[in-house]
């Protein structure tokens, strides 16, 4: 069960301008519900420490968390659930390592979204919706049309990420989203907390009532 997303807040560890466990306290502190640890840090060891700490702060804000790429990580910290794209773990084998765990796909077509559900997924993340420079293969914004066009084959939630910002996010709500992650509109903000409640706000008035 998701906890009540609206903004999906997600780690960056070059945007950051203090560090992920600053920026995830300051997340929690605008209204946040999930936060993804998203850290390409090859140590495995330094990984699964920072991963402890965000599910010691997160646990204790009553906030999911979920991460990026690794199964492994998610389970040896006892998150709440992971996020994979292409080149992580299938979601089928995912599913089956972590029977009740909440699994993300990152989702490019509703051709993919299909798949992703039959596999077992809890949520479909799609993207990119718009350019961004934060994620180097993301590919060209798509627009919000994937979010139509997705929603229009499942009710399962649907969070949107790739460019998104207040002021084009209206469109992806408009389009059908349940939620939105926006990186380096809110990691890079001077004021992390601040940008986080203008994001939640927004989310919970725009969206479409189910
Ligand atoms: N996956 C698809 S686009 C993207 C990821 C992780 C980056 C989103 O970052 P931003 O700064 O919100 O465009
Ligand atoms: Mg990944």
């Amino acid at each position: 069960m998701l906890n009540d997303w609206a903004f999906y807040f997600i780690t960056d560890d070059k945007l950051t301008k203090k560090d992920p466990i600053q920026d995830t306290l300051a997340a929690i502190k605008g209204g946040a519900k999930v936060v993804q640890f998203r850290s390409k840090l090859s140590d495995g060891t330094v990984l699964y420490e920072k991963a402890m700490q965000m599910r010691t702060i997160t646990k204790e804000a009553g906030v999911d968390l979920i991460i990026n790429d690794r199964v492994d990580i998610a389970l040896a910290v006892n998150a709440d659930g992971v996020h994979l794209g292409p080149e992580d773990l299938p979601c089928s084998v995912a599913r089956l390592l972590f029977p009740d765990g909440i699994i993300g796909v990152s989702v490019g077509s509703a051709e993919e979204a299909q798949q992703a559900i039959y596999d077992g997924a809890s949520y479909l993340a799609a993207g990119a919706i718009y350019d961004t420079t934060t994620k180097a293969d993301a590919g060209a914004g798509v627009g919000p049309g994937l979010v139509e066009e997705i929603r229009s084959i499942t009710d399962m939630h649907l969070t949107t990420i790739g460019g998104i910002t207040l002021n084009n996010l209206p469109n992806v709500l408009a389009a059908g989203a349940d939620s939105a992650c926006a990186i380096s509109a809110t990691v890079a903000a001077d004021d992390v907390t601040a940008a986080v409640k203008d994001f939640e706000e927004a989310i919970r008035s725009g969206r479409r009532v189910k």
